[in-house]
């Protein structure tokens, strides 16, 4: 039986990583960062969090004899790196955590796979924010990089020291450069899942109009389980590689909003522009979105598309779900929780 270690298990990759890799046999390791309250509801929802295959683990990034402890332990075949600080809005405020976290975690594990056994195969979860202010559109893995935050800086560095261990020490080390992959278990602060949860509380009458940030920035949407499916074909293809995973098709958060908004049959209309835009109830009047400043960033990065042919042909991976349906489910999901007075 394989046995997987995946870093960040609570989060919303590690969830669906964890569930499909235990519908595939293995054994799976999850690593768990102590808290005060437990933060498994997301395996909770997926029926795993009691899976007899699978075993919780405590898990730091941050603490240096961890990955040792963990790795000559449980003697994992596979290691899926998804564990950081991974809100870009934070980094700003948080750019050492993010850097330690995001960048020097990935470092950790490399070095400890090499000393403990260098037949371990490594996932690091790379990010379309790595590109930043892209040069050219769309992105594929020969595109340069040009970070413009924090946390695009650490994953660059992360990004180069898989490439570097695969190439220098022969590590079997893949990067997936991911571009934004939503889903119900999507965390609140990210746009999107704010934007559903916020739909649900307004259309329960628990919420009067929801503040956003930028709302230019346009963003390659895709669907959080497929995504997950391409890392587990990287990790058992012949060959290490780094993969670009997208769907080739952009939306800004207003087109977002809208969809949001359509799926519980509220059709909104955007007047005005910079801070004063609103969106209002096209049949009522009623201001549904202000902009908040305070939501913008210090830097923003104003637009990234990708394109997966390279997965498609050596993966044989195709993004199937589109953006219209991810966002209808989510606005349910948003919906059953809030009525049931559940905050997730
Ligand atoms: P989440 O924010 O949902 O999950 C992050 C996970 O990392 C959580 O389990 C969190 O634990 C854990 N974590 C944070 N800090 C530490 C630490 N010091 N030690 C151990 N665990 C820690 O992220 P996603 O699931 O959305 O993303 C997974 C990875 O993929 C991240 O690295 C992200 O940067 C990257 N990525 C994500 C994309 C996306 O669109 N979702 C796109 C491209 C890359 P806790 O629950 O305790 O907070
Ligand atoms: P992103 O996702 O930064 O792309 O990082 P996020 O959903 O946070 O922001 C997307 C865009 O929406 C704009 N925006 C707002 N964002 C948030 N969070 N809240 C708001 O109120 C708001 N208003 C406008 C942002 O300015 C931004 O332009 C995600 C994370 O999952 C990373 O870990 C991952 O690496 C990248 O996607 C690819």
């Amino acid at each position: 039986m394989k046995t997987s270690f995946i870093t960040g298990v609570t989060g919303q990759d590690g969830a669906y990583l964890a569930r499909l890799l235990l519908e595939h046999g293995h054994r799976v390791i999850g690593g768990v960062r102590r808290s005060a309250s437990s933060g498994l509801w997301r395996l909770e929802e997926l029926g795993i969090a009691s899976h007899e295959r699978l075993s919780l683990v405590n898990f730091d990034l941050l603490d240096p004899g961890g990955a040792v402890r963990l790795l000559a332990g449980h003697r994992p075949h596979e290691v899926y790196n998804l564990a950081a600080q991974s809100f870009v809005g934070a980094s700003f405020t948080e750019p050492m955590l993010t850097l330690q976290t995001a960048g020097a975690g990935t470092l950790q594990l490399l070095e400890n796979i090499r000393a403990i056994d260098p037949a371990i195969r490594f996932y690091q979860a790379s990010s379309s924010e790595m590109f930043g202010l892209a040069r050219t559109s769309p992105q594929d893995e020969d595109t340069p990089f040009c970070p413009r935050t924090p946390y695009g800086t650490a994953k660059v560095y992360a990004h180069w020291m898989a490439v570097n261990y695969r190439e220098t020490y022969g590590l079997f080390a893949c990067s997936g450069i991911l571009y934004n992959h939503e889903s119900p278990l999507r965390g609140r602060e990210f746009v999107t899942r704010k934007i559903t949860d916020a739909v649900a509380r307004i259309r329960l009458g628990k919420l009067d109009c929801l503040h956003l940030g930028n709302l230019d920035a346009r963003r390659d949407w895709g669907y959080a389980p497929e995504y997950v499916d391409a890392m587990v074909r990287m990790m058992s293809a012949d060959k290490p590689g780094t993969y670009v995973l997208a769907t080739g098709r952009t939306a800004s958060i207003r087109d977002f909003a809208t969809m949001a908004f359509r799926a519980v049959e509220v059709e909104i209309q955007f007047r005005g522009s910079g801070v004063d835009e609103i969106a209002v109830d096209a049949r009522t009047g009623r201001t549904l979105i202000r902009v908040d400043p305070a939501l913008y960033r210090p830097a923003e990065v104003e637009r990234l598309v990708g394109n997966p042919a390279h997965a498609r042909a050596q993966l044989g991976w195709e993004p199937v779900v589109p953006l219209e349906a991810i966002c209808v489910e989510m606005v349910e999901a948003d919906l059953r929780r809030n009525s049931a007075g559940v905050s997730l």
